[in-house]
């Protein structure tokens, strides 16, 4: 069932069900191959991120000393980015309503003691997309706010299987992710370990986006 937890932004628990699942994992276990996670400087500081990341689609989301962009290479191997798993883009299809199919899709990954700080994503200039987010392995606590980085926050857990889609007036809002939450016997969530991943207790994120106008 889908819960709207503000304007536009809309989650949908458990929507990769197990085998939906594995299927996306063994799909990204063969992206992780052929594109493989790094972690990005940060722009000016070249400070590492603690979340390691690659792409897959046509175009990869990519940081480095002097800012954000979105590039067709992988920017260490040099190589065009893997196509995006076939489950993604029936993912898209369904929840997105738009008329256009994603170019990309970040994939996130966190060991247990990697975060994300507050943050908007408007790098994409298509900004009339919203933003789908399938999460896989560990449990995490996902922040959001307001369009005004001092806003108030709430804070939610994402589970293996959750979708999240980020549209209309939630696009340009601020969030991030604040833990990741490790196997029991830690009471505070659940997870389930992502097969063949680098960090077996970790989490993995995938954001699929339009970044180009399409014609
Ligand atoms: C709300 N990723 O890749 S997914 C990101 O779990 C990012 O790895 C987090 O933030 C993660 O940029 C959060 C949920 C998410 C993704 C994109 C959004 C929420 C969003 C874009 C706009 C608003
Ligand atoms: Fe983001």
């Amino acid at each position: 069932a889908a819960v709207e937890l503000a304007p536009g932004l809309i989650l949908q628990r458990g929507y990769l069900d197990g085998p939906a699942r594995w299927r996306l994992a063994a799909d990204l276990a063969a992206c992780l191959a052929a594109a493989p996670p790094y972690r990005p400087p940060m722009p000016r500081t070249g400070r590492p991120f603690s979340v390691a990341m690659t792409n897959c689609g046509a175009l990869g989301w990519v940081s480095d000393i002097t800012g954000y962009r979105y590039q067709a290479h992988h920017p260490e191997t040099g190589a065009p980015w893997p196509a995006i798993p076939p489950l993604a883009l029936e993912a898209w299809d369904a929840l997105s309503g738009y008329p256009a199919p994603p170019e990309a899709c970040l994939v996130n990954l966190y060991a247990a003691d990697a975060r994300m700080g507050l943050h908007q994503d408007r790098d994409e200039a298509a900004l009339d997309a919203p933003v789908l987010s399938l999460s896989l392995g560990a449990s995490a606590v996902f922040r959001y706010g307001g369009l005004t980085r001092g806003d108030p926050t709430r804070s939610i857990q994402l589970h293996a299987g959750d979708a999240l889609i980020m549209g209309g007036p939630a696009r340009l809002i601020h969030h991030g992710i604040d833990r990741i939450l490790t196997r029991p016997p830690d009471l505070l969530g659940g997870s389930e370990p992502v097969p063949g991943f680098p960090t077996p207790d970790g989490r993995c994120n995938l954001t699929l986006r339009r970044v180009t106008q399409p014609r």
